[in-house]
C-alpha cells in the first residue's frame, strides 16, 4: 500500500512537471485562484534495464533423499579388551601312580592278618593268654573268642591256624557256669553242631571247663588257666 501511494504521488509529480515543460505556464498563472487538480501525465518511456539484483534467499529444505548404496568396508579396528574367562575344561587323564610311601608304623606283632566270610572277620592273636584274658582281649576290640557254629566256620578257623603253623588255639566255648553244659562265649547254648574229638569233652582232672581247637579242627576241653594263642571273631555290622 505504501509503495502504491509513493507511486501515485510520483506519477502526479511527473505529470505536473511535464505540464510545466509543455509550455502552459501562463495558463497556470491565469488560473492561480482556481482549484488545481493534479492528474497523472502520460506514461514516460521505458527506462534502461536495471542492474542484476542480489541473490534471493535460500529455498526450503528438500525431502529426504533415497538411501544410497553401502559404502566400502571400514579399516580394521584396534584390539579390544580381554573377554570373560571361559568355562572349565574337561577332566584330564589320571596321572601316574606316585612312588611307594615309607613303611607305616608297626601294627600289633601278635596279629597276623585276618580271615573273613560274608558277615564275619576272624583274627588270630599270637599272644599267649589264659581263656578269660583272651576273651577280654577279643571283647575289648568289639568281638568275642571265635564261636564255630557250623562246618564252614570251623573249617575256616582250622585252616587259619594251620596256615599260621599252630597246633592249638583257644576258641569261645566253655562250661564254666555248669559242668557239662557247654555254651559259646556270647552265652548262646551249644547247638547240635560240634567238633568234639573222640573221647571229649572228658573234664580231665576234673578241671577242664574251657575249649581248644587243634590243627585237625577238632575240639578238646582243657583247663582254663593254661595259656595259648587264640582266635577272635567280629560281626562285620559292628566293625
Ligand atoms: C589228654 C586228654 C585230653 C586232655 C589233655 C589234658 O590229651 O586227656 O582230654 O584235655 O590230656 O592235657
Ligand atoms: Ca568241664
Ligand atoms: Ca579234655
Amino acid at each position: 500500500m505504501k509503495r502504491d501511494l509513493v507511486f501515485l504521488v510520483t506519477l502526479i509529480s511527473l505529470a505536473f512537471l511535464s505540464l510545466l515543460r509543455s509550455g502552459y505556464p501562463q495558463h497556470i498563472a491565469e488560473e492561480s485562484c482556481s482549484v488545481q487538480i493534479l492528474v497523472p501525465g502520460l506514461k514516460g518511456e521505458a527506462g534502461e534495464k536495471g542492474e542484476k539484483g542480489a541473490p534471493g534467499r535460500p529455498g526450503r529444505v528438500g525431502p529426504p533423499g533415497e538411501k544410497g548404496e553401502m559404502g566400502d568396508k571400514g579399516q580394521k579396528g584396534s584390539i579390544g579388551r580381554h573377554g570373560k574367562i571361559g568355562p572349565i575344561g574337561s577332566k584330564g587323564e589320571k596321572g601316574d601312580n606316585g612312588d611307594i610311601g615309607p613303611p607305616g608304623p608297626n601294627g600289633d606283632p601278635a596279629v597276623a592278618g585276618v580271615r573273613e566270610t560274608d558277615n564275619k572277620i576272624y583274627l588270630l592273636v599270637k599272644e599267649e593268654k589264659r581263656y578269660k584274658e583272651a576273651q577280654l582281649y577279643c571283647h575289648g576290640r568289639g568281638g568275642t573268642l571265635s564261636m564255630p557254629k557250623d562246618e564252614t566256620a570251623n573249617n575256616l578257623i582250622a585252616s587259619y591256624i594251620n596256615q599260621a603253623g599252630l597246633t592249638r588255639v583257644f576258641i569261645g566255648i566253655n562250661d564254666l557256669e555248669k559242668e557239662g553244659n557247654f555254651v559259646y562265649s556270647d552265652r548262646s547254648p551249644m547247638q547240635t553242631f560240634n567238633k568234639w574229638r573222640s573221647g571229649e569233652p572228658n573234664n580231665a582232672y576234673d578241671e577242664e571247663d574251657c575249649v581248644e581247637m587243634v590243627a585237625s579242627g577238632g575240639w578238646n576241653d582243657v583247663a582254663c588257666h593254661i595259656t595259648m594263642y587264640f582266635v577272635c571273631e567280629f560281626d562285620k555290622e559292628n566293625v
